[in-house]
């Protein structure tokens, strides 16, 4: 299977410039695509913070990993695939299901631990999937998405598609072995994957500097012949013209691809952490000058293409679907203890 023809020249990343810093030349989005955006970006956003109530009132148990801040990561990827694409990632979840469109209610009754949740209640935060919308989890052992993503995109090659796998995971996640022997075969057996670096410079309470020898990941490829470069994780607009760039290169059978995002979590790693390896000023700076959704909200109204008032409903919309699920998260029955037993291996081999 391995394809010995020579390899075209690699895209002009953009931001290859050896500054990681983003160029603020990047390709305008249209009035439609500026509100698909900013509608998107602020479900995921309205929800992850219903979430954290909902964790604080007790009703969501277990390990929770918000996603707020880093919104326009999943949204401007999900703006340039296709059905049979294939999405996959580790335990900040929520808003990739969302960007993939799973409902809203099965994900936040999954959060409670509710028979509606996407599954049955019994898998929480970390552990849902829908084959139906292109997601394949949720996955709470950091890296081990990383193979699974790349043996998504095996499939895709072994069936003669042009779909691509979308491969998701940390900066702490970039330091794992098995991250390398999958950019091997990868590579290897050029496989339409886009392994997508979610660079939000700390894995747990370690900064990047104090975790990684090298800490541009988007060279991580580099002894494997995988092109990559930076993007500005921050910027909607940034990370939909990068990730078109590496989407082609995958889909017109170049093998894999690599995409380092910048970007930032505001909330801790989990809501367990106290935070206390960064200041409250660090946060603030970045919510002040570089928030996705304000960056997108600022550039409707000063170029005038949409009032207030305009956003103001779609602000209403998201919140009515929000609370919606909150409430149906918070009334649906748990599951039936009978279910104990389904859904396992036991099972399976019965
Ligand atoms: C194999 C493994 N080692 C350690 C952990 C504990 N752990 C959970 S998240 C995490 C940090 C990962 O950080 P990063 O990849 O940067 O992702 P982020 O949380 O920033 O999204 C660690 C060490 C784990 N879940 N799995
Ligand atoms: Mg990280």
């Amino acid at each position: 299977m391995a394809v010995a023809k020579k390899k075209p020249a690699a895209p002009a990343a953009r931001s290859a410039a050896a500054e990681k810093t983003a160029s603020p030349k990047v390709p305008e989005f249209t009035r439609e695509q500026e509100l698909q955006a900013y509608r998107d970006m602020l479900l995921i956003r309205r929800f992850e913070e219903k979430a954290g109530q909902m964790y604080g009132m007790g009703l969501i148990g277990g390990f929770c990993h918000l996603y707020i801040g880093q919104e326009a990561v999943v949204v401007g990827m999900q703006m340039v695939l296709k059905p049979g694409d294939a999405v996959i990632t580790g335990y900040r979840d929520h808003g990739h299901m969302l960007a993939c469109a799973m409902d809203p209610k099965g994900v936040m009754a999954e959060l409670t631990g509710r028979r509606g949740g996407y599954s049955k209640g019994k898998g929480g935060s970390m552990h849902m999937f829908s084959i139906e919308k292109g997601f394949y989890g949720g996955h709470g052992i950091v890296a081990a998405q990383v193979p699974l993503g790349t043996g998504l995109a095996f499939a895709h090659r072994y069936r003669g598609n042009d779909n691509v796998s979308l491969t998701y995971f940390g900066d702490g996640a970039a330091n794992q072995g098995q991250v390398y022997e999958s950019f091997n075969m990868a590579e290897l057996w050029k496989l339409p994957v886009i392994y997508i670096v979610e660079n939000n410079r700390y894995a747990m309470g370690t900064a990047v500097t104090r975790s990684s020898a090298t800490t541009d990941f988007y060279k991580r490829g580099a002894s494997f012949d995988i092109p990559g470069e930076p993007v500005d994780g921050m910027d909607v607009r940034a990370v939909k013209a990068a990730g078109e760039r590496a989407v082609t290169w995958a889909r017109e059978g170049n093998g894999p691809y690599i995409l380092e995002m910048l970007t930032y979590r505001y909330r801790g790693h989990s809501m367990s952490d106290p935070a206390k390896y960064r200041t409250r000023e660090e946060v603030q700076k970045v919510r002040s000058e570089q928030d996705p959704i304000e960056q997108v909200r600022n550039r409707l109204l000063q170029k005038k293409s949409v009032s207030e008032d305009e956003l103001k409903k779609v602000d209403a919309q998201v919140r009515d679907i929000v609370n919606e699920a909150a409430e149906f998260a918070t009334n649906d029955p748990e599951p039936d203890p009978a279910e104990l037993w389904t859904d396992v291996y036991a099972e399976a081999r019965a």
